[in-house]
């Protein structure tokens, strides 16, 4: 019956619907009685004003005198056409042929991805990158592409923004359309930290295609080819861009870490080229490609595996922008950067200084430096917002050479090192990190073998072991799960398999297993899926984006699906709004639909009652509100 409601919708026939359709039309599936939107959302905001949102207690709090972030206006008419266009009205290819001729460094710009995920454990909401998306559009239609999506973006979505990633997606997607959108893929581990059923990963990525992914940047954490061949084939498939990546570690000069050499480089570049790759990416996720080995390797790369190449490094240890600079000069196609205001330290290198280090050279951007100003003035405003979710990371730091962690991962196991009172000991678990590399057998360290790598430092920093105490066989220890299910083979195999000593002793007398994850894994029943989450969500209805969340993310999926049944479409709030909450004679606006607002006046918040229960007094769109909510305080 849902269908039949569906397709009569007056907003479905007129074709203008822009949002989630489903997401922000409870009429359609309106058989018992529920409360309205706008009162949900009151619910939220008079939930946090009491209480008090928990992801920001005890944490820094934005400046009071922090001015609202002003996105550039742009004008009315369709933007100028960029890659999006040739990627829609010629394919791949044609862009890749496009890419070959420029002699211009293309620039995709990483603000809302990995800008924030590793600058901001990845809490900007979708509403703070809407708005600024139509200048992005409009006025730097020459970049390749804009990082958005992917990553640890989906899940946090979920779990802490209360926000559907999906319809960030098409969001973006559209405020942008002349702009190719670009993902982060972790292979067979899909946008989670597990491996996933080879159908899971397809049917994800088709999804992610339809909805409105353009590039798919894929890479196996192990660097293991074998383990991406099913989401790139998917992206084939799918006939969007394929970037088969490279992960980079250790130093191609140093002739101590001969295991990562140029010649390891050149023969995974041309593994993804046989398998399909339009572009290789080169994904420099600690920022350990030095300027001069740089030089070398794009060369290299460029000769003998005869792809374009779009590199990614990190600015952790100070010196990306001159490896950019470098491998310009080496002759690499594209490079990632984040906005002046996301940008530096664990983040991407800065976008307006590579423009203009650039500029009056043979390889010249063609990006507006105005534009790009402007833009980073409103990041820089939004940013603001986020106080609470700021690292400490004060000053970029050689010691990246040292532990190799992802720009992703530094300011997380930070974090985690905090909670277990470790943070004054960070050095020692940066050296621990490095010692456990070794003890694997030197691995590449990116989401998710990176993590495991920092639960087993963690693991011996604070219970005050060493190498040699893991390694003796004498020595009776209990391992952190992620550990176990690594040496399993759970996550794949690193080049030249795991050290047997180790393995040994962390499986016990378990066996490993050395193929490919996904070839033991039974496909999931995706129908049969499909009518768990419906008898889980009971009336609730839901889409294929929503399965996919389901699958990939089952607690996290029912648990923000349970929340926004109670407190609805809280990503129209205002940041400062959903992390705050409203004070008393404040008034904030919402747009819950296109053209449709809420005016939202927080009158006063009453006395906790006898009963636990705390009123808040609204008027919305002039109308009073009484709202009662737990004081759990
Ligand atoms: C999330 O984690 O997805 C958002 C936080 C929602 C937590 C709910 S909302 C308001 C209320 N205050 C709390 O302390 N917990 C709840
Ligand atoms: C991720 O997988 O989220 C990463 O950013 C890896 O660098
Ligand atoms: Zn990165």
């Amino acid at each position: 019956e849902f269908v039949i409601n569906l397709l009569k919708h007056p907003t479905f026939l007129s074709n203008q619907y822009t949002t989630k359709f489903i997401d922000t039309t409870p009429d359609l599936f309106d058989f018992k009685k529920r409360r309205d939107r706008g009162t949900k959302v009151l619910t939220y905001i008079a939930d946090i004003t009491v209480n008090g949102h928990p992801e920001v207690q005890g944490r820094a709090r934005p400046h009071p005198d922090l001015k609202p972030a002003k996105a550039p206006k742009v004008p009315h008419e369709a933007p100028p056409p960029g890659t999006r266009t040739l990627l829609d009205e010629q394919g791949p290819q044609a862009v890749v042929d496009w890419l070959t001729q420029q002699k211009q460094v293309l620039i995709t710009d990483t603000t809302m991805r990995d800008g924030h995920q590793s600058l901001l454990a990845t809490r900007m909401r979708s509403l703070d990158m809407i708005k600024v998306a139509p200048a992005y559009a409009h006025n730097l239609p020459q970049l390749f592409s804009v990082e958005c999506w992917g990553g640890a973006t989906f899940d946090v979505a979920y779990r802490f923004l209360q926000e559907c990633p999906w319809q960030r997606l098409r969001d973006l997607r559209a405020a942008m359309p002349n702009l190719m959108t670009q993902m982060l893929l972790r292979g067979a581990n899909g946008v989670g930290y597990t491996n996933y059923p080879d159908n899971v990963v397809q049917f994800f990525v088709k999804q992610a295609a339809e909805t409105g992914v353009d590039v798919f940047r894929v890479f196996d954490s192990l660097n293991w080819v074998e383990n991406m061949r099913v989401a790139m084939d998917a992206v084939l498939e799918s006939g969007k861009i394929l970037e088969g990546t490279v992960c980079y570690t250790g130093d191609i000069l140093d002739p101590d870490r001969a295991k990562y050499d140029l010649k390891y480089y050149v023969a995974m570049g041309k593994d993804l080229k046989e398998a399909g790759a339009h572009i290789l990416g080169l994904k420099d996720m600690a920022g350990l490609l030095k300027p001069s080995a740089a030089a070398l390797l794009v060369k290299t790369l460029k000769e003998d595996v005869g792809l374009p190449i779009h590199f990614h490094t990190h600015d952790t240890s100070g010196a990306a922008i001159a490896t950019i600079m470098e491998a310009a000069r080496a002759g690499v196609d594209v490079v990632d950067c984040a906005m002046d205001a996301l940008s530096g330290n664990t983040s991407q290198p800065t976008l307006g200084s590579v423009v203009e280090g650039l500029r009056h050279t043979e390889r010249e951007t063609g990006l507006d430096i105005a534009a790009i100003r402007e833009i980073s003035n409103y990041w820089e405003a939004v940013r603001g917002q986020y106080a609470a979710f700021e690292s400490s990371m004060q000053a970029p730091a050689s010691e990246v050479y040292l532990h190799e962690m992802p720009g992703g991962q530094f300011t997380n196991l930070k974090a985690q090192a905090r909670s277990m009172g470790l943070e004054e000991r960070w050095h020692e678990v940066a050296q621990t990190y490095a010692d456990v590399n070794q003890m694997f057998g030197d691995i590449v360290k990116v989401t998710p073998s990176s993590k495991v790598v920092g639960d087993m430092a963690l693991m011996m920093v604070s219970q005050g072991l060493t190498r040699a105490d893991v390694e003796d066989p004498k020595k009776d220890l209990s391992f952190p799960d992620s550990v176990i299910d690594m040496m399993k083979g759970n996550l794949g195999q690193p080049p030249g398999g795991w050290p047997k000593g180790v393995q040994k002793k962390i499986l016990k007398s378990e066996k490993p297993f050395t193929e490919r994850p996904g070839l033991k894994a039974a496909p999931v029943d995706i129908e049969e899926k499909r009518k768990e989450l419906d008898a889980t969500l009971e009336d609730v209805t839901f889409d294929n984006e929503d399965l996919n969340g389901y699958l990939m993310y089952p607690k996290v999926f029912t648990e923000y699906a349970a929340r926004h049944e109670t407190y609805g479409p809280v990503r129209v709030l205002p940041t400062r709004t959903f992390f705050y909450g409203m004070e008393a004679g404040e008034e904030i606006t919402a747009e819950i639909d296109p053209g449709k607002t809420l005016e939202i006046r927080l009158q006063a918040v009453g006395e906790t009652q006898d009963d636990g229960e705390v009123r808040v007094f609204f008027e919305l769109n002039g109308q009073p509100r009484t709202i009662r909510v737990p004081d759990r305080k």
